[in-house]
């Protein structure tokens, strides 16, 4: 007898995931992970001009939207025949990373520690501090107002295994205020050579419009180097301490153990190193990435053609009633293998391509202090960590590319919109490989297409019904308690799904449904 849940929306934000899963004897044996919303941000570009694309790009999401703009300005170069200038590829990556570091603070604080950590900790608080007064009261007039599901930024929640050390927990919250004030910093950092957050005014086909002065790279590197201790103090070791308190999630949650990375942060003018190395793991085997080899299939996604097409030739046909249908995500997979993208693939294809990077040796550190294996690292937990570690790495190297930048030196080259061409921009994102593909006619976009992370992970069933890695992940799943999802709801959140999110659960037997927002 299996019963089923309905998480729907599953994010605390990052918009509409629905997650359906078939519990029997208190294990998943069945998921579906459906995309909520269309999106259509390839429809609105068509007929534009291609410099249209990197500012209306960027719109898809509020929380990326700097890999949107990067990847669209470097499909841009791509299809113009132009390299950025070295001021303008190292500009783009510090742009870049800062939209890292804000988004890895933003998804381990604000979205994914409250499965673990109990806020309710606060009510014993008796300290002076006025933000802890305020979220105590926040907390209390929730529980008194008996909400599940409204109320402060920490409710709704789950009856759920959190973690009972009080001090561990009174840490954590913290952590979390701290946390805010240094993801407003990221910002402040991305603006410096942005303009603006989000959606940054400075991207151009060939680089950048912004002059890194002494004074702007002096700014940006004193905001770096606050975000860094936190990083270092605080991140790093909060994540280990929830790994050590919940060690089954180094082995909950598994996922596709296949990955790929476009690679990460382009060390030079012709995208042929990256900070994070480009390539993709399928069997334990480690093969150069060549992007012919995507393909997105539509069979249960809502879309009437297109599947089996690369990007370049990729059709967006809305079908909201198709048979079989279940996502407006479509489901694009290499070489028709299904691959997990994200700080944890970008960890894998780094480990296993052998190479002697910096983040290969902080991995191995925190393995040793974990006493973890690296396969152990495929995982919910795994995830998490990758997220972290790989956020220190970054911050060593934006250091050292703050002193490679000339400053006041050229920061674009020329460029000359072609009449007919076409491009691609592929880069890492936060949660994963990114891919911009453009086709020019008389000056005009007559085709876009972008493949975001979350279409990677989140993907439904394809052509030959092999799962997403949401799916894949969430098979074998314990479920201890019908009414309170937590550790499905783990699992998915430690991908940083960007979609937004609740959890209906559904009893077949008395056809009653208990709604749950998470
Ligand atoms: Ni909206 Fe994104 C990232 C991109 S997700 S957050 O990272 O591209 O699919
Ligand atoms: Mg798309």
């Amino acid at each position: 007898m299996s019963e089923t849940i309905i998480i729907d929306p599953l994010t605390r934000i990052e918009g509409h995931l629905r997650i359906e899963i078939k519990v029997e004897k208190n294990k998943v044996v069945e998921a579906y992970s459906s995309g909520e919303m269309f999106r259509g941000i390839e429809i609105i570009l068509r007929d534009r001009s291609p410099l249209d694309a990197p500012m209306i790009s960027q719109r898809i999401c509020g929380v990326c939207p700097q890999v949107h703009g990067t990847g669209s300005v470097m499909a841009l170069d791509d299809a113009f025949g132009i390299k950025p200038a070295k001021n303008g590829r190292i500009i783009r990556n510090l742009m870049l990373g800062s939209n890292f570091l804000n988004s890895h603070i933003l998804h381990f604080y604000l979205l994914s520690a409250l499965d673990f950590v109990d806020i309710t900790a606060v009510l014993d608080y008796k300290g002076m501090d006025s933000r802890l007064i305020k979220i105590k009261e926040w907390i209390k007039s929730d529980i008194d107002s008996g909400a599940t599901n409204a109320g402060s930024p920490f409710l709704p929640r789950y009856d759920g295994d959190y973690i009972k050390d009080h001090e561990l927990n009174m840490h954590a919250l913290s952590s979390y205020l701290k946390a805010i004030e240094i993801k407003r910093k990221c910002h402040e950092m991305l603006a410096i050579f942005g303009g603006k957050v989000p959606h940054c005014q400075t991207l151009v086909p060939g680089g950048v419009t912004c002059i890194p002065t002494v004074d702007k790279i002096m700014a940006f590197r004193s905001r770096l180097s606050e975000i860094k201790n936190f990083v270092e103090k605080t991140y790093i070791p909060d994540v280990l301490t929830i790994a050590k308190n919940y060690p089954d999630y180094f082995i909950i949650g598994k996922g596709a153990t296949n990955f790929m990375s476009y690679g990460g942060f382009p060390e030079d003018e012709d995208n042929s190193g990256w900070l994070f190395p480009q390539g993709v793991l399928i069997d334990g085997n480690v093969s150069d990435f060549d992007s012919e080899k995507v393909e997105e299939f539509v069979k249960h996604s809502k879309y009437s053609s297109g599947s089996g097409l690369n990007p370049f030739d990729g059709q967006t046909t809305p079908s909201p009633f198709k048979d079989d249908a279940y996502s407006w995500i479509k489901s694009p997979r290499y070489s028709r293998n299904v691959v997990e993208v994200g700080p944890l693939a970008r960890a894998m294809v780094s480990y296993h391509a052998n190479s002697n990077n910096s983040l290969n040796i902080l991995l191995k550190s925190a393995l040793n202090e974990l006493g973890a294996t690296p396969e152990s690292l495929v995982s919910t937990m795994g995830r998490h960590a990758a997220r972290a570690l790989e956020s220190k790495v970054l911050i060593d190297r934006m250091e050292s590319w703050l002193d490679e930048l000339v400053p006041e030196g050229p920061v674009a080259n020329d460029f000359k919109i072609p009449f007919v061409s076409k491009g691609k921009g592929l880069i890492e994102g936060p949660r994963g490989s990114l891919g911009h593909w453009i086709k020019i006619e008389n000056k005009r976009i007559s085709n876009y297409q972008a493949v975001v992370p979350t279409t990677w992970n989140g993907s439904p069933k394809d052509d030959d019904n092999k799962p997403g890695p949401f799916e894949m992940a969430l098979i074998g799943t314990p479920v201890a308690d019908y009414k309170n999802p937590i550790e499905p709801a783990r699992v998915i959140r430690s991908f940083d799904p960007c979609l937004a999110c609740a959890i209906h659960v559904m009893d077949l037997e008395n056809d009653s449904v208990y709604k749950f927002k998470i």
